[in-house]
């Protein structure tokens, strides 16, 4: 048998390979992809395909001039969380605003409550049924943040569903310890003693059992203030985590350009950062990760500084920030439309948002998030023509195949 360079080849194709050659969305219009031991190991066009690389594969797939993206990614998530917020959203509807719900003792809180409640298994059953929303239309990769445990038990609790959720779906999942969320009642009015716990006592047991890839704060008015997030910081650094950062979401706090600091791998939300902050990360490499659906549901009017934000060449990426309260959204296309029309992104920007520019977020820039020989195979199959239509339709939209790690999904 001759050498076989891929295991299977998918030709035909217009690959959106979302990877530098000049092309808009990287486009190799008339390609084919050839993948082998989970890697993509052969793409171009079709006239430079080899014939021994389709005579030698054990699978040839003719898409009939079908799209093909990278997997999708979702860098910002609250997928795993007790109960729901309906009660809250429709007081929000009557006028009340997500600060005041909050500050009543409401908001993430009132999910604390419904998370310490529920158990490990509960947890991973609900969390399940939203992932795999996620995963059918063609998300292959996705952050998971912890907290709405916010004691030690807890915040494991939802880490370890979070682990599992990995390892029981072909999705990989990177975890994010994010027990800087808000302050737990217990320790109401003590936010320095409850800090304290989090750098000396959640973080290290954490680190130690390997359950977070990245720690991450809100670092806001109604939840932790500079200081308190350079602390957390401190000590994630210390113990080699990557951190990351919830900042300027309802005001302008400074979060930014102290997690930049850090070499944070994103900063998040970022409707109110100032000049100052956008250069900071111009200077780190930091992700500005923008949550369209935060700012629809919590009826946003400031738009982040998305002018500025591409004046300074700063990577945008998208997510669904999917939680209770503020983005009850499993819908990462949903993301894109509304990346597109609220804040004015081209399709071919929100796209690298939830591909390329998701990979950097999440660290995994070079493996993720761009069809390129050596990276990993995960592949999504779209019947369209233009790579727009991604964004065009509002909801609803689904790959025809999804390929991971090399393998097809059956679904
Ligand atoms: N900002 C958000 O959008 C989520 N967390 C955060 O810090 C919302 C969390 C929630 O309201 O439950
Ligand atoms: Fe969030």
């Amino acid at each position: 048998m001759s050498f076989q360079l891929c295991s299977s080849v998918w030709t035909n194709a217009k690959l959106i390979t979302m990877d530098e050659n000049n092309q808009p969305y990287g486009l190799i219009s008339d390609g084919a992809i050839g993948v082998k031991d989970s890697k993509i190991s052969w793409l171009g066009t079709m006239t430079n395909l080899p014939d021994t690389v389709i005579e030698s594969s054990d699978d040839v797939i003719d898409c009939g001039g079908s799209l093909i993206t990278p997997g999708l990614i979702d860098c910002h998530t609250h997928l795993i969380f007790g109960g729901n917020r309906i009660s809250e959203f429709e007081k929000r509807l009557k006028g009340m605003s997500y600060e005041e719900i909050s500050r009543e003792g409401g908001g993430i809180r009132a999910t604390v409550d419904a998370t310490r409640a529920a158990s490990e298994e509960d947890l991973f059953e609900s969390a399940s049924v939203r992932l795999q929303k996620l995963l059918d239309e063609g998300i292959t990769t996705i952050e998971i943040k912890s907290g709405y445990g916010l004691d030690l038990e807890n915040e494991i609790k939802m880490l370890r569903v979070a682990r599992r959720l990995g390892e029981e779906f072909p999705i990989r999942v990177q975890t994010t310890f994010l027990g800087a969320h808000s302050l737990p009642s217990e320790h109401s009015g003590n936010s320095a003693r409850y800090i304290d716990l989090v750098c000396k006592e959640m973080m290290p047991e954490i680190a130690k059992n390997a359950l977070a890839d990245a720690v991450d704060i809100f670092c806001e008015g109604i939840a932790f203030n500079l200081d308190e997030t350079r602390r957390v910081f401190e000590a994630a650094t210390e113990l080699g985590l990557p951190v990351k950062i919830h900042a300027e979401q309802l005001s302008n706090q400074g979060g930014t350009k102290l997690a930049c600091e850090f070499g944070a791998l994103s900063a998040d939300h970022l409707e109110y950062l100032d000049e100052e902050g956008i250069k900071s990360m111009a200077r780190s490499g930091t992700v500005a990760v923008l949550l369209p659906g935060a700012f629809y549901f919590l009826r946003e009017t400031k738009l982040p500084p998305i002018e500025k934000l591409r004046a300074y060449n700063v990577p945008i990426a998208i997510a669904t920030d999917l939680n209770p309260g503020s983005s009850p959204s499993p819908s990462l296309l949903m993301m894109l439309n509304m990346a597109t029309t609220l804040f004015n992104l081209t399709p071919e920007e929100a796209l690298a948002g939830i591909t390329i520019n998701a990979a950097t977020a999440l660290g995994l820039q070079g493996q993720k998030g761009k069809l390129a020989v050596g990276a990993d195979a995960d592949l999504v199959i779209w019947d369209m023509e233009d790579p727009a239509e991604l964004s065009y339709w509002i909801g609803n939209t689904k790959p025809t195949s999804i390929i991971i790690a090399g393998k097809l999904q059956v679904r």
